[in-house]
């Protein structure tokens, strides 16, 4: 799935942050962009669809350098909460090298977590992945909300197989980096191996 140019001995890795409506994709992913170095990071960019905004930006860790003479870029991208961008949501998981579930810990948003992870292995089926052999990283975000629900029910109810789960509050960045060098180190375990 990794887009490997040759000619230019790069190697782009695409990563998916996937979750509910407002759990907290689009701040995981600005949060990052506004605490990495202009030198390693391309611009910040929003596709605007109809009703929400789908972000993407270019990304290359220095401390990743390369990767057998390649150099290794990761492209992070946020999809569309909004049911209604049903279609939206399926095209960005074409080429998924990782994904990203950033769930909501609030008890009123459980059910909203469990119809998009319920979504995500719909949308990956009918791309022909499966959510087994992607490289795969549950965030727990909102953990500084009064309401959030324990972590051992949240890890009871949604984890998916023997995934990295990483509490943040996104909002303040905590957490934030955690979840991506954790995705990134499976991304690249999973280059090394192809
Ligand atoms: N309290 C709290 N609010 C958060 C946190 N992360 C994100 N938010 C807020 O939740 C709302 C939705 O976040 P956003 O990143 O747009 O969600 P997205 O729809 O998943 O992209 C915004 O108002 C954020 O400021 C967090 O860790 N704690
Ligand atoms: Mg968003």
């Amino acid at each position: 799935m990794t887009f490997i140019n040759y000619s230019a001995r790069e190697i782009n890795c695409k990563v998916v942050y996937y979750g509910p409506g407002l759990g907290g994709k689009t701040t995981n992913i600005r949060f990052i962009h506004q605490a990495t170095a202009p030198h390693i990071k391309g611009e910040l960019v929003s596709l605007a669809t109809e009703n929400e905004r789908t972000l993407f930006f270019d990304f290359m860790p220095l401390e990743l350098g390369t990767v057998r003479g390649f150099k290794t870029r990761f492209h992070l991208y946020t999809v569309p909460g909004q049911v209604y961008h049903g279609e939206a949501r399926k095209l960005l998981l074409k080429g998924v090298d990782g994904l990203i579930f950033v769930a909501d810990s609030q008890e009123e948003r459980m059910d909203a977590n469990v119809e998009s992870l319920r979504n995500l292995k719909e949308n990956l089926a009918a791309q022909g992945y499966d959510l087994e052999d992607i490289p795969y990283v549950l965030q727990l975000n909102k953990r500084d909300l009064p309401g959030a629900v324990p972590i051992e029910t949240l890890k009871s109810v949604l984890m998916k197989k023997s995934e990295p789960v990483f509490e943040a509050t996104a909002a303040q960045g905590d957490g934030v980096f955690d979840t991506l060098k954790s995705i990134m180190k499976q991304v690249l375990t999973e280059i090394r191996k192809s």
